[in-house]
């Protein structure tokens, strides 16, 4: 088939993608294509089913496709619903255990529809040999499922892998490790752009996550997603079936918190099934099986062409919210300040006043903004004592710290591109949420997915959190 015309390069941006962007899964939809079978290791949290309609978890889909059923899905699912950003192949086993219905299906998508981002799920074993070809195929984004970088660890996770045959117990783990951290550097040298998602797995693994985040940042992954395990005995797996229990919420969020100091942290995912389709958290595969597919009549240059305009649109209005920029005051008035009803006072650590790029412990000073409906608005510049100076000289950080609180009690949350694990829970316990997810995103987008978030949830204020003295 003839290649469609090229897309423009804003189309393609990595920022519309929903999992690595918290704001863009406001806006934007993925499409997993379940084309890959087969699987390289096995997985003590794992038991796949390819006809199941019922689970909503990785490893899960209605029908596996061939290559052909499966981009002719893509084009459907491009026409049908316009804000699809990303075509990922995430199983239901391991798409490089399936090397060649893979690289068919992603072949054939960049001829067809090459303004969608191209994306894969992997547990990595096969990954040093296949990194040539996902790059070469334009599949900029790549996720590893690293749950360990420990084999003795690894050996309580993973029973075998295969591998010259049948490796088991720590040899496997330890070879299959190396393999994942090889793919990863091999990827992040070709300008891939690598997500590590992890397991969390407790009393195997939970001690050992900040770990594991250090050791994929250092070699250039963007972002860490931890998941919690589901451990559950109707699905049939080991752990689900010998009692291995899953993580509460809290202790989700506190590894969540300890490993998001370090970097950019994803705490959206939804688990996905092998054949989710729409908006995170909205599926839509019921609505095209192999048989709805076959009947559709689809124009893939008019769909392509229909998608650039709602893209561009929701781009535009993303990067056009009405940002006013009042004269800053440079002293933290004493008064109390009232808000209007359903705004939101959000604090921003930004260097350059236009993205959020700075660590809270280098900050100043605090941009104080008023986020409602309508409008943005920089309300005032706060100075605040520096809290962190670097590993040797360290000042008052406590008196810092409350400093900062103090300059804080009237917002709603801190965004920074960093916050260290002590001054979170400092945040937390003063009733201030701290926010990482938004790291060098322009501040006004970041602000307004903030206060979509808030306002989805409920939590906006009748009246806003600003009555009390700022002293
Ligand atoms: Fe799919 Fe994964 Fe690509 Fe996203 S899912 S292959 S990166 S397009 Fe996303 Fe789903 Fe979580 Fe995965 S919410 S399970 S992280
Ligand atoms: Fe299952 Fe994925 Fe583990 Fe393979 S790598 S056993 S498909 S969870």
């Amino acid at each position: 088939m003839e290649p469609m015309s090229q897309p423009t390069t804003a189309s393609l941006s990595p920022a519309l993608h929903p999992c690595y962007s918290p704001t863009a899964h406001q806006h934007f939809a993925r499409l997993h294509l379940p084309v890959a079978p087969a699987c390289n290791i096995q997985c003590h949290y794992c038991n796949r089913k390819y006809h199941c309609s019922n689970e909503s978890r990785p490893g899960v889909a209605s029908e596996l496709l061939s290559p052909e059923q499966a981009v002719q899905k893509a084009l459907a699912v491009g026409a049908m619903i316009p804000h699809l950003a990303v075509i990922g192949i995430a199983g239901p086993g391991d798409p490089l255990a399936n090397p060649e219905p893979v690289f068919a299906t992603l072949r054939e998508l960049k001829q067809q529809a090459p303004d969608l981002l191209l994306c894969l799920s992997t547990n990595g074993l096969a990954l040093p040999e296949h990194a040539e070809t996902l790059a070469e195929l334009g599949v900029n984004h790549v996720t590893i499922t690293i749950n360990c970088v420990d084999p003795e660890i690894g050996a309580q996770i993973y029973p075998w892998i295969r591998w010259n045959g049948r490796l088991r117990g720590r040899d496997a783990a330890e070879t299959l490790i190396a393999q994942q951290l090889l793919g990863l550097e091999r990827l992040v040298a070709r300008g891939v752009q690598v997500k590590i998602n992890s397991v969390l797995i407790p009393g195997i693994n939970d001690a050992h996550l900040p770990e594991v985040s250090r050791v994929v940042r250092a070699k250039g992954a963007m972002l860490h997603n931890i998941m919690p395990l589901i451990a559950r005995a109707e699905h049939g797996t080991y752990y689900g079936l010998n009692g291995q229990r899953e993580p509460t919420a809290a202790e989700l969020a506190e590894i969540r918190a300890i490993c998001g100091s370090d970097g950019a942290m994803m705490s959206h995912c939804q688990q996905c099934r092998a054949d989710a389709t729409g908006m995170l958290g909205a599926d839509r595969s019921a609505e095209f099986s192999v048989e709805k597919v076959a009947a559709m009549t689809i124009d893939p240059q008019a769909a392509m062409e229909k998608r650039e305009i709602v893209r561009s649109a929701i781009v535009r209005r993303l990067q056009t919210q009405p940002f006013k920029l009042k004269q800053p005051a440079h002293r933290t008035p004493a008064r109390p300040r009232i808000a209007h009803s359903n705004t939101l006072r959000l604090a921003v650590g930004s260097m350059n006043g236009q993205t959020i790029d700075a660590h809270f412990g280098h900050l100043r000073e605090l941009l104080i903004y008023q986020v409602s409906a309508d409008e943005i608005e920089l309300i005032e510049r706060r100075e605040i004592a520096r809290y962190c100076h670097g590993a040797t000289t360290c000042g008052d950080s406590d008196a810092a710290m409350a400093g900062a609180i103090r300059a804080l009690s009237d917002c709603a949350a801190l965004l920074c591109a960093r916050v260290g694990f002590t001054p979170w829970r400092a945040l937390e316990n003063a009733g201030i949420e701290p926010n990482s997810e938004h790291g060098n995103e322009p501040i006004a987008i970041a602000l307004r997915a903030i206060y979509e978030e808030w306002r989805a949830s409920g939590r906006l204020p009748e009246l806003s959190m600003t009555t009390r003295a700022v002293a």
